[in-house]
């Protein structure tokens, strides 16, 4: 493609005169706005790892107590779009939070939709909308647009967990706001119970909240369901499931969808390349993690991200199973009629 003219290939006063009028010419910035062939991202593969996270999270319990933080969470920040962006990709925030024993984090409601993925600890529980959803490793909890969510804890240890939103692009989009609340009535425990093996409730009433039918996804039926497809000869590829709307078998929320990867022992899973980014959390095993000249080392409870494009191979060298959670923006691209998928290099 031709070479552009620049900023400064114009005069000076031309420049400043286009200024006051608050006029910008397009060419000089034309190539980085639509860049030949692909995307440049800002998104960076980064890796957080647990051992450093958690003593630092233990340290802001002792240093600020929950009155003053409301939520207390380090964000996992990638370097790419500047830390005080607080973005892992261009559309994802992640944050590992903390609550202790006896503490409360109150009730709101806001617009970007948000996930957490428990880490470590029991006893803890988020409340959404009446729906009592206890914590347990590895439970997914959807927390969605709008829907009323706080977070108590019963318990005697300290409680971690992932939070997965699409803060930065409801931020970007200047509709991101949140609603305080006062302490919900709890009306149930998490309806999970209502759904199973294909098997789900007559719709015959009015939906209180209409796309939301499952709240807590448990890590020991989605671990079950990722163990039969491994032990299944039929089964092709990876095994591998997704966190869908049990009503519908759409993506479980709109904008970042949700799944988990089963690597056997030795298992090398190369990734096709995709235009949404990625982001991968090992529930339990371990893994190594190329992607593209970067490689990682991930243990339980670690975390990192991937760009768009990105040429990625997931590789198993421990002796035991590998379980990791996938939060990618594949969701929001496809509504956008954005997605796409390229040739592995
Ligand atoms: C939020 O509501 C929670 O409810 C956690 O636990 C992290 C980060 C940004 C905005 C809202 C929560 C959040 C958040």
């Amino acid at each position: 493609m031709e070479q552009l003219a620049t900023l400064e290939d114009l005069p000076k006063e031309y420049v400043s005169t286009l200024t006051q009028s608050n006029l910008v010419p397009l060419w000089p910035s034309l190539r980085n706005v639509l860049p030949p062939n692909q995307p440049i991202p800002q998104t960076q593969a980064t890796a957080w790892h647990f051992k450093d996270i958690k003593p630092l999270l233990l340290q802001a319990g002792e240093l600020t107590p929950i009155e003053k933080a409301e939520r207390r969470v380090l964000v996992l920040a990638n370097p790419g779009h500047g830390l005080e962006n607080m973005k892992a990709t261009s559309s994802i925030y992640l944050g590992m939070q903390l609550l202790l024993p006896n503490e409360w984090a109150p009730s709101h409601r806001h617009t970007p939709n948000a996930v957490r993925l428990i880490v470590e600890g029991t006893g803890a529980y988020t409340t959404v909308e009446g729906q009592k959803c206890t914590m347990e490793h590895g439970d997914l909890i959807l927390t969605p647009s709008g829907l009323w969510h706080e977070h108590g804890h019963d318990g005697d240890e300290p409680v971690i967990w992932l939070d997965v939103l699409d803060l930065p692009l409801v931020y970007y989009m200047e509709a991101s706001f949140v609603e305080g609340g006062d302490v919900q009535e709890v009306k149930g425990t998490d309806r999970g119970h209502r759904y199973a093996k294909g098997i789900v409730p007559t719709v015959h009433f009015v939906r209180e909240n209409s796309g939301y039918p499952l709240l807590r996804y448990s890590w020991k039926d989605a671990k079950q369901v990722l163990d039969a497809l491994a032990a299944d000869a039929a089964h092709q590829g990876p095994a591998q499931i997704s966190y869908v709307n049990p009503e519908t078998g759409e993506d479980c929320q709109k904008i970042i969808g949700y799944s988990a990867i089963r690597l056997a022992p030795k298992e090398v899973v190369q990734l096709e390349r995709r235009s949404a980014a990625q982001v991968f959390h090992v529930i339990e095993g371990q893994m190594h993690i190329d992607i593209n000249a970067n490689t990682y080392e991930l243990s339980r409870s670690d975390t990192a991200c991937a760009p768009c494009f990105a040429q990625i191979d997931l590789i198993n060298n421990g002796d035991e199973p590998a379980y990791i959670f996938v939060a990618d923006e594949a969701p929001l691209q496809k509504k956008l009629g954005l997605y796409s998928t390229r040739a592995r290099i």
